[in-house]
């Protein structure tokens, strides 16, 4: 799931980008002595959760067929992750078209997938936090076409030149001059992301352009690279709609059923984003999110659409920094 640049980061996340920089200085003190044991094993818990999410993407394909409605694509799919025993990292994003990323269908949406539909689904799952994040496009009844390849090569390139001190702006490059060449855009203000524990969008951010960053990783980062590509302007633009929510803190209501609302989210989903459908079901109940989002307990990553209307494709896969290159884990 995607960064997107102009959403401010609120002081929680800001908290979770220091945790990245304790567990970095952990993985370097405890490599040095030869005792990488705890850091072997987050990795290890990534890598598991990266075989899952690879099983559920391969069945997920299959299902993805016109006529099928977008609502029962993400009941397999979230299923899917639950029984291969991973957690949800954050709400299946399914997107159509323009739609770049963020939609996941709320509890009555109708959609179905029509013949040619691009759609674009980016899964996240986690073991005890530690977090695989991948995506794909598929266009329904119809061959990948150079849109699709565009994206998808466009991620090749990405991790052929990856490795330990590369800058961001190095990896960027790489993406767009793939793009490009097929003739598409770039998506510039989308962008990969580091992953933390229970944190989905950590430092660093992995452009999808040369944007001149100096940022280099480092080994043992553990990043999300995503490439978009599009036909059109190469911006995406907030939607009003907003199906996916994160907490931020507990704030004053009046009303008792939001209050009690807002503490099962608190409880449930403390750090992770979630979904409108896992928490309300009908009219009231998202009169009662709303509340929510209004008086600032919660924090919304609006569905996100490209700026012209133009077709999007995404391709993602998380990654291992290594001193040579890296390994993929999704
Ligand atoms: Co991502």
């Amino acid at each position: 799931m995607p960064f997107c640049e102009e959403i401010p980061r609120e002081p929680s996340r800001q908290k979770q980008l220091c945790a990245v920089t304790v567990s970095r200085q952990k993985f370097i003190t405890q490599s040095k002595n030869g005792h990488t044991g705890v850091y072997m094993d987050h990795l290890e818990k990534h890598r598991q959760a990266g075989e899952i999410v690879r099983k559920v993407v391969e069945e997920s394909k299959e299902h993805i067929n016109e006529g099928v409605k977008l609502l029962d694509i993400a009941t397999f799919i979230e299923g899917k992750i639950a029984e291969y025993g991973a957690e949800i990292a954050f709400p299946v994003n399914i997107s159509l078209n323009e739609i770049a990323a963020h939609y996941t269908p709320p509890a009555q949406d109708e959609t179905v997938v029509e013949k040619g539909d691009y759609v674009t689904v980016d899964i996240g799952c986690h073991i005890e936090g530690y977090i695989a994040d991948t995506a794909y496009t598929v266009k329904a009844g119809e061959p990948d076409d150079d849109l699709i390849m565009a994206s998808r090569e466009g991620l090749e390139a990405a991790l052929s030149v990856i490795r330990a001190g590369i800058t961001t702006g190095e990896i960027g490059k790489a993406i767009e001059k793939v793009i490009t060449a097929h003739g598409f855009c770039p998506i510039e203000n989308l962008t990969g992301h580091g992953l933390s524990q229970y944190s989905i969008h950590a430092s660093p951010s992995i452009p999808n352009f040369d944007d001149g960053s100096t940022v280099r990783l480092r080994e043992g980062d553990i990043v999300a690279v995503e490439p978009f590509a599009t036909t059109g302007a190469g911006k995406v633009v907030d939607d009003d709609k907003v199906y996916i929510f994160s907490f931020v803190a507990p704030r004053p209501l009046r009303l008792e059923p939001a209050r009690k609302l807002m503490y099962h989210i608190q409880n449930t989903y403390p750090q992770l984003p979630f979904a409108e459908r896992w928490v309300v079901k009908d009219k009231k109940g998202e009169f009662l999110l709303r509340l929510l989002l209004k008086n600032g307990t919660l924090f919304p990553y609006h569905v996100l659409k490209e700026k012209t209307g133009a077709p999007v494709t995404q391709a993602e896969h998380s990654i291992i920094v290594t001193e040579e290159g890296c390994e993929i884990f999704t």
